[in-house]
C-alpha cells in the first residue's frame, strides 16, 4: 500500500488505487509494473516496416565493431527518423480526423441537416471566413458557414499550394518553411507522404525524412488541429473564463452519473443537451435519482468544461479509477485515449461503457453509432441507457475530493482582458515581458504516463515556473493535473510566496491566475495563435523563435504529443519533453533534433525527465532569449526544497 502513495500526487487517485488493490483489480498503474518496456523499441532503433525484420539495431558495444544495420542496410539514424516521423503522422492523423469530423458537422449544420447543432459564434465565423478569404458582405450566416466548412474540408485533400490557416503564421516563419520546401499543402497529403517516405526502401536521408515529418506536423498544428479548434468555437461558442470543479469527487452519490470520455465535442455537446431535457430528468427521478450529473475525462472534458463549466472527473490515468468508484452509470466514449481495459473492468461494476464511433469499437462495451444528422435523438437514447442503469448500482465509494479552478482562456479572451473591449491588444502582455515582470511564457501540455508519478511532474514544473516569474498556459491532461492544485484560481495563486511580485502585479491587475487553462490538445493551436500575436504586437523580435517562450510535455505518452512537439519546434518554439525520449538509440538523429535544429528552425527539441532540471533548462532558454532581445534583468532562481515539495500533494 505504501508504494501506491508514490504512484500519484493526486490523493483521490491514491484512494481509488487502494480500493482497486483491495478488490484485486488491475489498472494501468499496476500493469505498468509487470510490463518492462523494450529498450530497443523505446530508443527508436527497432525497424518493423517490412517482413525481413523486425531489425533491432542494438548499439555497438566494443570499439571498432561495425555499426549495426538493418537487412536492407538501413542505418540507426534512418530507422529512428522513420519511426519518429511515423509517430508524427499518427498524431497528426488523430487530431486531423477530429478536425475533419468538426468541419463535416459544420457543413451539415449550415445546411440544416444536423439536428441540435447551431452556428453559435457568428463573430468567430466572420473572422475565420475573413482569414480564409471568404466573402462575407451581407450573405446569410448559413451560407458563409457552409463555405467555411467546405473550404476547411478541402484543406484535407489539397494536392498543391499552401494550407490557408498556415498563412496566419509570422512572415519570417513562413519564409523559413518556403525556403525549406515544407509549407504544408494538404493535411491528408502530408500524412500519406510521410507514410510513403518511411516505408521500405524510400527516403534514406535522416534530415530529409525529418523535413517531411515537420511538414506533416505543421499540417496538424496549423491545419487539422486549428480546424478543430476554430470550427468548434463557431459551432459551440468560443470559451470565456468560468469556474468549475475537478477530481473524482465531482461524481454524485444520488444522481445518474454520466462520464463523457474521449475527444470530440460533437458527441459530448449533444449528450449534455440531452441530459438537460426535462423528460430525461423526470425519467431519472422515476428511477430514484435526484438528477443527471455529467462529468468529463480527457480532452472531451476540456471541451465541455471550457464552454459550459461542466466538471472534470479526471485526466487520462483516472478513467479506470472513475469506474472503480462504482458510481459511474455510463461512460460514453468516442475516439482516442480510451483504454481497452475499461470495457472489461466495467463488468466488475455496474458501469455501462457505450462506444459511439464506427472508428472505435470495443469488446465488453455497447455500441450505439452516433451520426450528427440525428445527434440529439441518439444522445437521448444513450442518456436513457445511463438512467436505466442507475438502479443497478452496488456499493459506491466516491473520494470526497474536488478542487475549484478557472478554465476557458483563449487567444480572443487574453486579447480582450489585457486591452479592454475598445483596445483589445497584447500590448500589456508584451510590455510585462519586456519590463521583466513576466519572465517568459511557457506552455505545459500533454498526457499522463504511468511510468512517472501521476500528475506530480506537471505540478512541480508548473509551480516552479510560476515561482520564477513565468506565465504558464496549459492544455490537455497536464491542465487537469494542475487544476487540482488551486494554482488556476486567484484565491490560491495570489497567496504570498507563490509567484514573484512583478508577475503578481500583472495577474492582479488583469484578474487572472498565473496558470491559464486554454483547453484540449487540439487547442494547442490557440497557443500558436497567441505566440503569433505576441510577435505581431512588437518589441519581442520578429518571429516565434525570438520570443522568451517555450513548451514542455513532462508526462507525455501519446503519438499526438510528438506531433504537437514537432509543430511547436518547426514553428520556432523550444520544446522539452519528460518521461522518455524515442530517438536515443541514434546519437546522430538525437543531436540533429537537439542541436542541429537550431540552424533549421531557430530552436530545438530537448529532453529531461528530472523536473528540477527541466525547469532549469526552460528558464535558461527564456533568459537566453531575453538576453538576445536586450531585456535580461538579473534574478535569483527560486528553488523548491523538500518541505515545499511535500506541499505539492493534491487534494
Ligand atoms: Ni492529448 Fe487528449 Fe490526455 Fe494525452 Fe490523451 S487526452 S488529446 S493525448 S492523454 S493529453
Amino acid at each position: 500500500m505504501a508504494e501506491l502513495e508514490e504512484k500519484s500526487s493526486c490523493e483521490a487517485s491514491i484512494e481509488m488505487l487502494k480500493k482497486a488493490a483491495a478488490e484485486d483489480r488491475q489498472t494501468a498503474f499496476s500493469r505498468v509494473d509487470d510490463m518492462k518496456s523494450c529498450t530497443i523499441g523505446a530508443s527508436g532503433i527497432c525497424c518493423k516496416n517490412c517482413a525481413m525484420g523486425p531489425c533491432r539495431l542494438t548499439p555497438t558495444k566494443k570499439e571498432g565493431e561495425p555499426e549495426k544495420r538493418g537487412i536492407c542496410g538501413a542505418t540507426p539514424e534512418v530507422v529512428a527518423a522513420r519511426n519518429f516521423a511515423r509517430m508524427i503522422a499518427a498524431g497528426t492523423s488523430a487530431h486531423s480526423d477530429h478536425g475533419r469530423a468538426v468541419a463535416h458537422t459544420l457543413v451539415l449544420a449550415a445546411k440544416g441537416e444536423a439536428e441540435g447543432y447551431q452556428i453559435k459564434d457568428r463573430i468567430k465565423l466572420l473572422e475565420v471566413a475573413a482569414d480564409l478569404g471568404i466573402k462575407v458582405e451581407d450573405r446569410p450566416v448559413e451560407e458563409i458557414a457552409l463555405e467555411v466548412g467546405e473550404t476547411c474540408l478541402a484543406m484535407f485533400g489539397n494536392q498543391e499550394g499552401e494550407l490557408q490557416f498556415a498563412w496566419r503564421a509570422p512572415e519570417p516563419r513562413k519564409g523559413i518553411w518556403r525556403k525549406l520546401g515544407i509549407f504544408p499543402r494538404g493535411i491528408d497529403r502530408e500524412v500519406v507522404e510521410t507514410m510513403h517516405r518511411t516505408s521500405i526502401g524510400v527516403d534514406q536521408d535522416m534530415e530529409n525524412i525529418m523535413l517531411q515529418g515537420s511538414r506533416c506536423a505543421l499540417a496538424d498544428g496549423w491545419g487539422g488541429s486549428m480546424i478543430g479548434t476554430e470550427l468548434q468555437d463557431i459551432l459551440f461558442g468560443t470559451p470565456t473564463p468560468l469556474k468549475a470543479k475537478i477530481n473524482l469527487g465531482v461524481l454524485s452519490e444520488d444522481q445518474v452519473n454520466i462520464i463523457v470520455h474521449g475527444h470530440e465535442p460533437i458527441l459530448s455537446e449533444m449528450i449534455l443537451l440531452a441530459s438537460q431535457n426535462e423528460d430525461m430528468i423526470k425519467k431519472a427521478e422515476e428511477k430514484g435519482a435526484k438528477g443527471i450529473n455529467i462529468a468529463g475525462i480527457c480532452c472531451t472534458a476540456n471541451e465541455i468544461l471550457s464552454r459550459h463549466g461542466i466538471p472534470v472527473a479526471g485526466n487520462v490515468l483516472q478513467q479506470e479509477l472513475a469506474i472503480i468508484t462504482g458510481a459511474v452509470d455510463a461512460m460514453i466514449v468516442d475516439v482516442q485515449c480510451v483504454y481497452q481495459a475499461i470495457g472489461e473492468l466495467s463488468k466488475c461494476y455496474h458501469t455501462k461503457v457505450i462506444t459511439t464511433s464506427s472508428k472505435a469499437k470495443m469488446p465488453f462495451a455497447e455500441f450505439v453509432e452516433f451520426h450528427e444528422e440525428h445527434g440529439l435523438d441518439i444522445a437521448e437514447k444513450i442518456v436513457e441507457m445511463a438512467i436505466d442503469n442507475f438502479p443497478n448500482r452496488g456499493k459506491v465509494e466516491i473520494p470526497d475530493k474536488t478542487s475549484d479552478f478557472i478554465a476557458g482562456y483563449d487567444h480572443e479572451y487574453v486579447n480582450y482582458m489585457l486591452g479592454g473591449r475598445f483596445r483589445a491588444s497584447y500590448r500589456p502582455l508584451n510590455d510585462g515581458v519586456i519590463d521583466g515582470r513576466i519572465r517568459g511564457v511557457v506552455g505545459v501540455v500533454g498526457c499522463n504516463n504511468p511510468r512517472v508519478p501521476h500528475d506530480s511532474v506537471h505540478v512541480q514544473v508548473t509551480r516552479e515556473l510560476v515561482a520564477n516569474g513565468c506565465l504558464v498556459v496549459m492544455t490537455g491532461c497536464a491542465a487537469q493535473a494542475v487544476a487540482k492544485t488551486g494554482l488556476m484560481t486567484p484565491e490560491i495563486a495570489y497567496k504570498e510566496g507563490v509567484m514573484p511580485q512583478g508577475l503578481r502585479e500583472i495577474c492582479e491587475a488583469v484578474g487572472i491566475p498565473p496558470v491559464l487553462h486554454v483547453g484540449s490538445c487540439v487547442d494547442n493551436s490557440r497557443i500558436l495563435i497567441a505566440l503569433t500575436e505576441m510577435v505581431h504586437e512588437g518589441g519581442l523580435g520578429d518571429d516565434i523563435s525570438d520570443l522568451p517562450a517555450a513548451g514542455c510535455a513532462p508526462e507525455w505518452m501519446s503519438e499526438k504529443a510528438i506531433a504537437i512537439g514537432q509543430y511547436f519546434v518547426a514553428s520556432g518554439a523550444y520544446t522539452i519533453f519528460g518521461a522518455s525520449w524515442p530517438t536515443t538509440g541514434s546519437q546522430k538523429l538525437t543531436d540533429y533534433l537537439f542541436n542541429g535544429y537550431k540552424k533549421v528552425f531557430g530552436n530545438t527539441w530537448d529532453f529531461e525527465p528530472d523536473p528540477d532540471k527541466m525547469v532549469t533548462k526552460l528558464l535558461t532558454q527564456i533568459d537566453n532569449k531575453r538576453e538576445a532581445l536586450g531585456i535580461l534583468g538579473k534574478r535569483e532562481r527560486v528553488l523548491y526544497d523538500m518541505a515545499m515539495r511535500r506541499e505539492l500533494k493534491i487534494e
